[in-house]
């Protein structure tokens, strides 16, 4: 065969392998089938690549220019042809996961259902409705503490073992040990006691923090609300009649309360508060007392002339037992279908 032939017939060939790489790069079915039939086509022994040594059988340059000419082209034909139907594999891809992730929010337009307050928050609110009836005012304080507010001032020098019951979150800020997460409301007690002046009548709801495992009836972050009553000549039966008063308002009449003898070093005497359920059921919901002399002196209140008692409980666990949710966690695992409930 003469040269001219030879140059003819391979280039006849470069033309029949690159149309069939074209065809079959059209017709791959998805992007991996494309990838291996790029790698195929990519390797050393493929039928494009494999003309490159007939160039060599060749031996005027004028030849070996156009075989390498006509085997470039082609290759950049197939590069190019792999690269669009890559696009439009991807683009498919992409088209195809909004399809199947969008969410039909015709549902929420329509319906047009308008949010409202957490259970949780309701039930502070309801607390206040209650307390504001029976006299008594709001008070707030920061949910960043000292700990000369949330245990000195309350009775609870550095050493004291009740310190240990509340097991505290401290921040790194000043001496060390000196700010933390207040663990309890109780530190508003002394915020209030120092900045108005007998006779005090106050309640302080608020987020409190202890390193506390989460279960049925323990949160590390959960709330409490305070309360204090400073005046002249109060007694421990002003106590427990404030107590029943408020079960029952907030509870409803079904419901009554009672105090057991307790410990808590800011009370003296000191109570748990427990109510109880209309099928019979004690429920613990907090802890109260006359307020303890030292505790008054820490507010700069005079405990010859003054007496008061606090109380105070979880409104967690409140919320819990008047809509008789099992599980104290489910109220916070923002679960749309449990809040719509209430
Ligand atoms: C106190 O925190 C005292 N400061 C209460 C007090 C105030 C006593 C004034 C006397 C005078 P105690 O640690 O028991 O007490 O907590 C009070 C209530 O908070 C508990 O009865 C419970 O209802 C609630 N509580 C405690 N720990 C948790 C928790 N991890 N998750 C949810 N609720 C909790």
């Amino acid at each position: 065969m003469s040269e001219q032939n030879t140059v003819g017939a391979i280039s006849q060939a470069i033309e029949t392998a690159r149309d069939s790489a074209l065809q079959a790069i059209k017709s791959a079915s998805d992007l991996d089938a494309l990838r291996a039939l790029g790698v195929e086509l990519n390797k050393k022994e493929s039928q494009l690549n494999s003309f490159k040594s007939d160039m060599g059988k060749l031996s005027s340059v004028e030849d070996k220019r156009t075989i390498g000419q006509l085997l470039n082209a082609a290759a950049t034909l197939i590069s190019t042809a792999i690269e669009t139907r890559t696009g439009e594999f991807t683009e498919l891809e992409i088209s195809n996961r909004i399809a199947r992730e969008s969410l039909d929010l015709t549902e929420l337009l329509t319906q047009r259902r308008r949010g409202h307050s957490h259970i949780v928050t309701q039930a502070t609110q309801r607390l206040e409705d209650v307390f504001v009836g029976l006299g008594f005012q709001i008070a707030e304080g920061p949910e960043v503490e000292t700990d000369f507010n949330n245990f000195e001032a309350l009775n609870m020098p550095k050493s004291h073992p009740a310190r240990s019951e509340f097991d505290t979150m401290f921040l790194e800020y000043g001496e060390p040990g000196s700010v933390l997460l207040r663990t309890h409301t109780s530190p508003v007690q002394i915020r209030v006691m120092k900045s108005w002046k007998p006779p005090i009548y106050a309640i302080m709801p608020g987020r409190v923090f202890r390193r506390d495992t989460p279960d049925a009836t323990h949160m590390p972050v959960f709330h409490q609300i305070e309360g204090l009553v400073v005046d002249r000549g109060i007694t421990f039966a002003h106590l427990a009649g404030t107590i029943e008063a408020f079960t029952k308002a907030f509870f409803g009449d079904d419901f009554s309360s009672r105090l057991r003898p307790s410990f808590f070093p800011f009370t003296e005497p000191s109570a748990e508060f427990d109510i109880r359920r209309a099928d019979g059921e004690w429920i613990e919901l907090g802890g109260c007392g006359m307020v303890h002399p030292n505790v008054l002196r820490s507010g700069g209140i005079d405990p010859e002339e003054f007496t008061g008692f606090a109380f105070g409980f979880g409104i967690d666990r409140m919320a819990k037992e008047r809509h008789k949710v099992g599980d104290i966690r489910e109220m916070y695992t923002n679960d749309l279908r449990f809040l719509r409930q209430f």
